[in-house]
């Protein structure tokens, strides 16, 4: 079934089947029961109270606990135990505008109702957990509900952290990964146990392959029906600890604020990655007394980990590049991780060093700039003499390190040992901070009376004829007024449309594959894509993360059809938080990137095996969820279309029906495979 490019109907939506409940009703499995109280100088706002017996624990070690008696401090407090499920969530209102957006919380519990019920001085673990995240600086958490976790969300109403409700737990991890990358505080997701833990791990996998610094909180049965087969029990550290830099249970309340504190160490130590903390409902919702607890201080229970290598080697490649007549230096996402824009760029320029950038490193200098290249990088790695390789790994997108000149010099710096010298030997390896050694480097080298510069100068015209004549190839493409629009055009105009303000975010395979090469983000931060994962679905998320901790920038998503469906319900999160942004589906009613593939191996009569959509309207289901809409099916309209979306002011979805039959070098050299 080859799609057409007229007369593609909707119908052929997948069925999806949300479902956000936790399959129970509350009180009926747990023996939790819901209070309702109003809080709130209205009272209009019901405050769900768990009404579930607690274990309060003063001392002593988790095991000890096993078998306790039970106060039931909530439970008392509880009263009129109504067995309903909760309706509302806590310090959140559905349809309100997400005042997080502005850095206030939506509601905010006065001092009274923070601890309205309780003596002033004790307090639970959601509390602690709340505490040590502001600490950090963590003014948001995305999560979605569960009964394991909501005196998380208390806790956050008296933080004034701003609580963000998704529609799948995947969703809350991706935006945690991507609120990290874009403000360098960790970015935290909140999910429930068992399924919201399961639900929660690609969005983890993904932070740990992009190194993106982020805490996993999950909920847990109580300590004290522990292997008892409580409600959701699972085995969560056992599943985390390969895909996370630290994973623990928090053992008993008192230490909540202290785990979060370590999680948070971790998450930063080298390169920085995921942790992930499981707190057993009992150990959340007890109260301890305030003194009993360590409750880690702002700025003083960690220490900065920024290292600015071995002076010697520092001295050597400003030696090296000194002397280089060819050098290239890749600029990777650790460019960015480590904010190392401005030495990065002082270094390139000082001693005329062409530049490439890839992942997050993209942006880091301008398109323009006398040292940005991006199509030679082929014929710069095979001709340099000297190669300075920044915070990306030999992984499948540089060849595993196979595709650089065996004669060249290789320099690789990276803020994990593990990584230098990976997969390919070396002349020169530095751990650390990218920032602090490329502004070593550049001062070790400006003692010199004749840096090399000017020498260098034929070797970038070189490369700029070079960069030159594949732009040139590529024009008529771009230019193209095929219909079916050819998807070199879309990408163009996308990058036309792209101003120096605008986040680009890219979730898809070959539609992504194909503005890999010709979108060019403007400035350093402003590109977003899974990483090394390659985890479809993370686009949504993305958005979600950028635009709640940048309300002021403009975000603009180009998705696969196949992409956007893994997580597109939460398109519908960004209405209800008034969260504009840009949208474009590269819609080709396909899984194009693997169809190639299918199509090279397996001959055109059995290409079409699991890899078909159907013609999907998302200008209508963007509609249907409150957002703006349109569809494209001719080129001139595609720039047109995406002034309207931007000037809609909703979120929006540009359905823009491109060739399937076109496909993306990349995609058609399968270089991810080799
Ligand atoms: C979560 C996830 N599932 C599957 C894949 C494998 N995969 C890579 S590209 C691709 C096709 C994506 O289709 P679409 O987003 O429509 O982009 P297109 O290639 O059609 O432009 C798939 C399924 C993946 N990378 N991630
Ligand atoms: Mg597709």
């Amino acid at each position: 079934m080859s799609p057409t490019t007229t007369g593609r109907q909707a119908g052929q939506h997948t069925g999806e089947n949300v479902s956000g409940q936790d399959g129970k009703q509350a009180g009926e499995t747990t023996g939790e029961q819901i209070s309702e109280t109003a809080i709130g100088p209205t009272g209009e706002r019901a405050r769900k109270q768990v009404g579930e017996s607690v274990s309060e624990r003063t001392g002593g070690h988790a095991g000890e606990q096993t078998g306790e008696t039970a106060s039931e401090q909530a439970g008392e407090r509880a009263g009129k135990h109504t067995g309903e499920s909760a309706k509302g969530k806590i310090g959140v209102t559905s349809g309100e505008k997400a005042a997080g957006t502005t850095g206030q919380p939506r509601a905010t519990a006065s001092a009274t109702s923070a601890n309205g019920d309780h003596p002033a001085e004790t307090i639970s673990g959601g509390h602690l957990v709340a505490k040590a995240l502001k600490a950090e600086g963590v003014d948001t958490i995305f999560t979605l509900c569960g009964g394991h976790i909501i005196d998380i969300y208390d806790g956050c109403v008296d933080e004034g952290i701003s609580v963000i409700d998704v529609r799948h737990e995947q969703v809350a991890a991706h935006a945690a990964d991507g609120y990290a990358r874009i403000t360098g505080r960790p970015g935290c997701a909140v999910v429930t146990a068992g399924p919201g833990t399961t639900d929660a791990v690609t969005g983890v996998a993904n932070a740990l392959r992009a190194e993106s610094p982020m805490l996993l909180i999950g909920g847990q049965g109580a300590l004290s029906q522990h292997k008892m087969g409580s409600l959701q029990d699972l085995p969560h550290v056992d599943m985390m600890t390969p895909i996370t830099k630290f994973a623990a249970t928090v053992p008993h309340t008192s230490r909540a604020a202290d785990l979060v504190s370590m999680a948070f160490r971790e998450a930063f130590a080298g390169a920085p990655g995921p942790s992930f903390l499981e707190i057993p409902r009992d150990v959340l919702d007890a109260r301890v007394p305030l003194e009993n607890a360590r409750i880690p201080q702002s700025g003083r229970y960690r220490a900065s980990t920024r290292n600015a290598g071995d002076p010697a080697d520092v001295e050597q490649l400003a030696d090296l590049l000194v002397h280089a007549k060819k050098p290239a230096i890749l600029l990777g996402s650790q460019v960015w991780t480590t904010r190392a824009t401005e030495p990065a760029t002082e270094l390139v320029r000082a001693l005329n060093i062409p530049a490439y950038m890839n992942g997050a490193g993209r942006g880091t200098l301008p398109p323009g700039d006398p040292h940005h290249f991006q199509l030679s990088r082929r014929y710069a790695f095979d001709n340099a003499d000297v190669i300075v390789i920044v915070g990306t790994p030999f992984d499948f997108r540089m060849g595993y390190g196979k595709r650089l000149s065996a004669a060249a010099k290789v320099v690789q710096i990276d803020l994990d040992y593990r990584t230098v010298g990976k997969n390919r030997d070396i002349d020169l390896g530095i751990v650390g901070d990218a920032g602090q050694i490329l502004a070593a480097v550049a001062d070790a080298a400006s003692g010199r009376a004749d840096n090399g510069a000017v020498a260098r100068k034929p070797w970038l015209e070189e490369l700029r004829a070079v960069e030159e004549k594949a732009k040139l190839k590529r024009l008529p493409h771009q230019h193209s007024d095929a219909n079916p629009i050819h998807p070199y055009r879309l990408v163009h105009e996308i990058n036309e449309f792209l101003t120096e303000d605008s986040i680009y975010i890219g979730d898809g395979g070959d539609i992504v594959t194909f503005s890999g090469q010709v979108v060019q983000p403007k400035a350093p931060g402003h590109w977003m894509d899974p990483g090394p994962l390659g985890t479809l679905g993370v686009g949504i998320p993305f958005v979600l993360a950028a635009k709640h901790a940048r309300p002021d920038q403009e975000v603009v998503a180009l998705f696969g059809d196949g992409a956007f469906s893994l997580t597109g319900w939460d398109f519908e999160t960004l209405v209800r938080f008034d969260l504009p942004f840009v949208g474009i589906v590269g819609n080709n009613s396909s899984m194009n990137q693997i169809r190639y593939g299918q199509a090279q191996k397996y001959g055109l009569a059995r290409e079409r095996v699991g890899n078909t959509l159907g013609d999907v309207p998302y200008d209508q289901f963007a509609r249907m969820l409150g957002g703006y809409g349109e569809e494209v099916r001719d080129p001139a309209d595609i720039a047109p279309a995406l002034r309207r979306a931007r000037e809609s002011g909703k979120p929006s979805l540009i359905n823009v029906w491109v060739d399937p039959d076109a496909y993306a070098p990349g995609t058609m050299n399968q270089t991810m495979y080799k």
